[in-house]
């Protein structure tokens, strides 16, 4: 494992130590925390989500950029800082070099934290949804960079599929095309983030942990670039119903459309939307996905951890 000093970038001591000992380390993304959730659930949630992680027996490690630097594992006060502050930058990978360079505050999308988290040496990353291709992608172009940074860094991502606002279909065929494996935690179809299954089959599934664990295992002595997508469904008592939340979806995007929406502020936009017009529904499954996503992540690192130290 890496553990050479990279410039800009700083890694909390306890998660530099583990990194040195081969421990199973998890990474999570903070735009989920600056943009995806409303304040005081945002980092409710993120102090949670590292709790889970440690219960599990893993070390989490959260990425955000602050003072020109990338920083990997953060204090409970830069927590409360990212859920709270209103200039935050959304930093997906065009955004990178310049909030260091102008040491802004800035918050780290899917994409932006594979990067961080492959450069730190940590092989395991959870959140929620993945960004993907956008519904009127024909006409917007509109295709989250979270997709090619899955196609090109070595980051496996734990998330609960990806959210109706997208279109389901068209974003498994990007990721087809980037030859990003894509496998269901016991689930044979793609889950859709609210609901446990889309109409979409899955190539790969696994019932196990250690079965994902050997293939990501499989594929780094490959030396096969790129990232695996893991799948894991919410949970049937926390899954909203998928009639409702189309109803719903249908009207975020078009407010969206009406309000001249576009680039990085749409899916923020998209995502504020649900959780006022769900009053709250949204959010509350939301973060119950997460920490399901937590739970599996930490043990697939556990997992990995027991092949490579062997
Ligand atoms: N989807 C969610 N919640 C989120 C995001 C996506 O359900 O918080 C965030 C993630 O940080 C993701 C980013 O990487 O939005 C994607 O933004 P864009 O579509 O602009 O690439
Ligand atoms: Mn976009």
């Amino acid at each position: 494992m890496k553990n050479k000093p990279l410039p800009y970038i700083d890694i909390l001591p306890e998660i530099q130590e583990a990194l040195e000992n081969n421990l199973p380390i998890v990474a999570l993304e903070s735009t989920i925390i600056s943009h995806g959730m409303p304040y005081p659930d945002n980092v409710k949630m993120a102090k949670k989500v590292e709790s889970i992680i440690r219960e599990e027996g893993a070390i989490p490690a959260t990425i955000a950029i602050m003072d020109g630097k990338i920083k990997v594992g953060l204090s409970s006060e830069d927590l409360e800082t990212l859920a709270k502050s209103d200039h935050v930058v959304k930093v997906s990978r065009r955004d990178f070099a310049s909030v260091i360079a102008k040491k802004e505050l800035g918050a780290t999308t899917v994409a932006s934290t594979m990067m961080c988290a492959e450069k730190a040496g940590i092989k395991f990353f959870v959140t929620g949804g993945i960004g993907g291709v956008h519904r009127g992608y024909e006409d917007t172009m509109d295709v989250s960079a979270d997709l090619e940074e899955l196609g090109k860094t070595n980051v496996t991502v734990i998330c609960a599929g990806a959210k109706a606002i997208l279109d389901l279909p068209r974003t498994m065929e990007y990721l087809e095309t980037k030859g990003v494996p894509v496998v269901g935690y016991k689930t044979e179809v793609l889950p859709a983030f609210y609901t446990r299954e889309s109409d979409i089959n899955l190539r790969l599934s696994a019932d196990s942990v250690d079965e994902i664990a050997n293939m990501v295992y499989t594929k780094e002595t490959l030396e096969l670039k790129g990232g695996v997508l893991v799948a894991n469904p919410i949970q049937k008592s926390d899954s909203l119903d998928k009639n409702y939340m189309n109803r719903i979806i249908e009207k975020a995007l078009k407010a969206s459309n009406e309000e001249g929406i576009l680039g990085k502020d749409v899916t923020p936009f998209l995502l504020d939307y649900i959780v006022k017009a769900t009053d709250g529904k949204s959010l509350q499954a939301n973060l119950a996905l997460v920490y399901n996503n937590a739970k599996v992540g930490a043990q697939l690192a556990i997992a990995y951890s027991k092949i490579i130290n062997k």
